[in-house]
């Protein structure tokens, strides 16, 4: 089970400094592109141990994490293969870790030693073939990068009790670490053109420490449509909820929920307890349905080759996709709570609604409040139009009815059902309370 000894300090919850009309265009293949695949890649899947946090919460020592980099080959690593399963999940973009807390490069910068092809056997670049499988299939290519480096002997923190030295007491020093920092993106920026960067560990400086603002003004200036994620302390495009389930709307425009495929970001062999297809396609499906993102994690081996138990889940996710995808990508979130008790998203014109609907389900669903004409109700995956009831018209008043769809046992899918509603219009939805005379 992921656990971080570290809690995040009040730097945490830095407010948005970027104003959403301003960057709206830019956001908009991430909104329709609804899922991600996050790939925690790195030498801490040799041992199968806690990402970083094994040496800083001191579960290892630092030379016996660091001793991993003698094993890590990356010789089953196969960029082509990888981009072409997650093609096959239905994932619109990839995020891969460049660099995590450990410091730990996986291409070969010239700012220190510290890289996977200077330091470990696999002697290559990660990166770079990954990124062009990824681009080859049409699917955008993110680079996490670690802001924390607790390797760096000019960055204050290291283990969990113990730091270094103080930035305000040292600024040279702080300044110095910048400057290998800025190296590292510049350099990332260059080579990798990065879609989107996902920036972690901001809360252990301020903004004005990290100089966040800077930060995204230089990677804006090399590409002026380049993704920010939420954790550049205020400076980012979007919201990054981890792990935890939204329970109701995110306030921000763009979020997106990063999620492990299992209970632990990176490889470890112990940790079987997988999140089940189904469990997957409703906590996507629940997302979606709230305007925002899953970015599903998996963790490569030590030798670069991906566990079965998350290449059966992301081919079964994929084949879901296939046959339910048109409810999910390029829709926006559903009808506000109270009109049906599941997920549901709308067509961009809100002409349809696609309510999702959880396998073997025997009783009619129910819509409320759906002021509409119906022209059509059908499940993906099935042409033919089901039957529907509307119960409690009163011919007079000017509240709907109550909508009631069976749906045929042979159109269920054995996961998650999707139902197709066109209607007559735009989406047209009773808000009120039931009021006997009046429209409220
Ligand atoms: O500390 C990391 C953790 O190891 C993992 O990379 C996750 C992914 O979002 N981010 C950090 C904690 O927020």
């Amino acid at each position: 089970m992921v656990f971080y000894t570290m809690l995040y300090t009040g730097y945490a919850q830095a407010q948005h400094r970027v104003n959403p009309d301003e960057i709206k265009e830019k956001m908009q293949w991430f909104a329709d592109g609804k899922l991600g695949i996050f790939i925690h890649y790195g030498i801490y899947s040799v041992k199968g141990i806690d990402e970083s946090w094994s040496f800083h919460n001191k579960k290892i020592s630092y030379p016996d994490y660091m001793n991993q980099l003698k094993g890590f080959t990356a010789n089953q690593y196969k960029p082509d293969e990888l981009a072409q399963l997650i093609k096959e999940s239905g994932a619109r973009y990839a995020v891969m870790t460049t660099k995590h807390h450990d410091g730990v490069a996986l291409w070969n910068s010239k700012y220190g030693p510290l890289n996977v092809v200077k330091k470990t056997p696999a002697e290559k670049d990660l990166l770079k073939p990954l990124y062009d499988a990824l681009r080859a299939r049409g699917i955008k290519a993110g680079a996490y990068f670690s802001l924390i480096d607790w390797s760096h002997a000019d960055y204050p923190g290291f283990l969990k009790d113990s730091s270094r030295y103080q930035v305000n007491a040292q600024p040279a020093k702080w300044a110095k670490y910048l400057t290998f920092m800025n190296g590292q993106l510049d350099e990332l920026a260059k080579q990798y053109k990065p879609d989107l960067w996902w920036f972690d560990g901001d809360w252990e400086h301020s903004a004005d420490e990290w100089k966040a603002s800077a930060i995204r003004q230089k990677l804006l200036s090399y590409n002026p449509n380049a993704i920010i994620n939420g954790r550049l302390q205020g400076f980012g495009d979007y919201d990054t909820p981890e792990q935890n389930f939204p329970v109701s709307r995110p306030n921000y425009k763009w979020w997106e929920l990063c999620m492990t495929i299992n209970d632990n970001w990176g490889y470890q062999p112990q940790d079987t307890n997988f999140k089940t297809p189904y469990e997957i396609i409703s906590i996507f499906t629940d997302a979606v349905s709230y305007g925002g993102n899953l970015l599903l994690d998996i963790g490569p081996k030590g030798d670069g080759s991906i566990p079965p138990q998350e290449v059966n889940i992301l081919k079964e996710l994929g084949a879901w996709n296939k046959k339910n995808g048109e409810g999910v990508f390029n829709t926006v979130a559903g009808m506000p709570q109270g009109h049906y008790y599941g997920a549901s998203t709308l067509s961009k014109d809100s002409t349809t609604v696609y309510l999702f609907v959880p396998a073997k389900t025997s009783a009619p669903v129910l819509v409320k409040g759906l002021k509409n004409s119906i022209k059509k109700i059908t499940v993906l995956g099935s042409e033919t139009p089901l039957n529907y009831k509307i119960v409690g018209k009163i011919s007079w008043s000017a509240v709907p009815g109550l909508l009631y769809i069976p749906i045929p046992e042979n159109q269920q899918d054995k996961y998650m059902s999707v139902i197709k509603i066109e209607l007559n219009g735009k989406l047209d939805l009773y808000r009120g309370k039931g009021g006997f005379l009046t429209n409220e």
